[in-house]
């Protein structure tokens, strides 16, 4: 048992049940000039609440050093997340008849590559997000964004200017907030009583089930269930209403609808059963989990030192957050791959965290042929595939990491 106490219920139970030692922060890409310079490194322990269910790490590293001092990471890169954000941002003007009068609110909106669909409806837009360059881009890009982190104190503000939003979206950021409640607490504050919060993150149960281990990084503070996100957003007077699963985004994504009024969809109440049925709301479901990781990182060694002992050259493709997690938690060097490749114009020419591998344009693949390219942004396996039809005609193979690695 742990002495922290949990960040949704405060109880202080946690039950660890994973390490990945102790790792750089997964986004801190290293530049030619700081190549030398040691970096530091922080533990990464996962544990379980047996009170509220949810998982989470027990580190604590202070938000300005994860998302403002070394976060290059821009939503833009994927058009299959592109699509994403397009399709629902298009059921939400429609379902809820968004106008000019409406008001929609995103919560880390990074570079703009959501709102923009409702900027082109018509729809007043606002988003909020601390890092620097990605608030830069959507600026140029006309979607109005404040440089702050969200929390109570923002949301009473905002209430207070601009009204209540019609529409809080919330994509891959609830993970990222240490102070959880006071995060979903601003959020009831800024919500219009007859409006919704949109709620996605990647879904823990997908994560165990498919030892997605590597999502597991400083950035994400916790992993979801339905059953950890009902008991959360009851807490500040919010229900769950409806639930979507997204088996291709990211490993697994779910989308909560939440709001002010309770209107509990059958969705709702079936991954609530799932999620008990299977074991998610206790400890032992996830015991087993670090044996599970463990063999992935002997299997993907053992793979890599093979075919590097028979002579193939061998890079990597996604200077991924994930990518990192794998790299150094399996103790991928330089000896075993040689480059990683980036379709992010802003980590190429920089290094992987730890590991120091460097990263470089994807067309290194076709004018290079490694015999063999592992994977690292598996979640965008069939997108990249696709793309890398010219290496793959050509004799090039790609490695899967997780769930277990394999040559496709
Ligand atoms: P990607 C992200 O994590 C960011 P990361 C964040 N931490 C989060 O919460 C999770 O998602 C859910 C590149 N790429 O998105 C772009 C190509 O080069 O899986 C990215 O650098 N070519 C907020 O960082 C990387 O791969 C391509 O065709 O683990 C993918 O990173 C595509 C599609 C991507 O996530």
């Amino acid at each position: 048992m742990s002495d922290t106490a949990c960040r949704s219920c405060g109880r202080s139970s946690l039950r660890p049940f994973l390490s990945l030692g102790k790792t750089p922060l997964a986004d801190a890409l290293v530049s030619e000039e700081r190549f030398d310079e040691p970096e530091d490194v922080f533990p990464l322990e996962v544990a379980f609440c047996p009170d509220c269910s949810l998982v989470q790490i027990l580190e604590e590293v202070p938000p300005d050093r994860l998302f403002v001092d070394n976060y290059l990471y821009f939503s833009s890169f994927s058009d299959h997340l592109l699509r994403h954000a397009r399709d629902h941002a298009l059921g939400l003007i429609e379902a809820r008849s968004l106008d000019g009068d409406s008001l929609v609110v995103e919560l880390a909106s990074n570079d703009g590559y959501l709102l923009r669909n409702f900027a082109e409806w018509g729809v007043p837009v606002l988003g909020i997000d601390p890092a620097p360059d990605q608030a830069d881009a959507a600026e140029a890009a006309g979607i109005p964004t404040l440089r702050e982190f969200f929390g109570v104190e923002l949301a009473q503000r905002l209430r207070a200017e601009r009204g209540p939003a019609d529409v809080i979206i919330a994509n891959n950021v609830m993970a990222h907030v240490p102070d959880l409640n006071g995060f979903v607490e601003g959020m009831a504050i800024l919500v219009a009583d007859d409006g919704v919060i949109t709620i996605e993150n990647p879904s823990v149960r997908d994560l165990i089930a498919h030892c997605e281990f590597d999502t597991i990084y400083h950035e994400h503070f916790c992993y979801f269930s339905c059953t950890a996100v009902d008991a959360l957003v009851r807490r500040h007077g919010l229900y769950l209403n409806h639930v979507e699963h997204f088996p291709d985004l990211h490993g697994g994504t779910l989308r909560w609808h939440v709001g002010p009024t309770e209107e509990v969809s059958d969705t709702v109440r079936e991954h609530l059963a799932a999620e008990a049925a299977e074991g998610l709301t206790s400890f032992e479901h996830y015991a087993s989990f670090g044996a599970r990781v463990e063999r992935v990182r002997s299997d993907l060694l053992a793979l890599l030192e093979r075919l590097k002992g028979e002579g193939a050259t061998i890079a990597a493709y996604g200077a991924a957050a994930k990518g990192s997690t794998l790299v150094n938690y399996v103790g991928i060097g330089t000896d075993l791959v040689d480059f990683v490749v980036d379709r992010n114009v802003h980590k190429q020419g920089k290094y992987m965290p730890g590991t120091r591998l460097p990263i470089r344009h994807p067309a290194a693949l076709v004018d290079e042929q490694p015999d063999y390219v592992l994977l690292l942004a598996w979640n965008f396996a069939e997108e990249i595939l696709r793309q890398q039809d010219d290496y793959r005609r050509t004799g090039g193979r790609f490695i899967v990491p997780v769930p277990s690695p394999a040559i496709l």
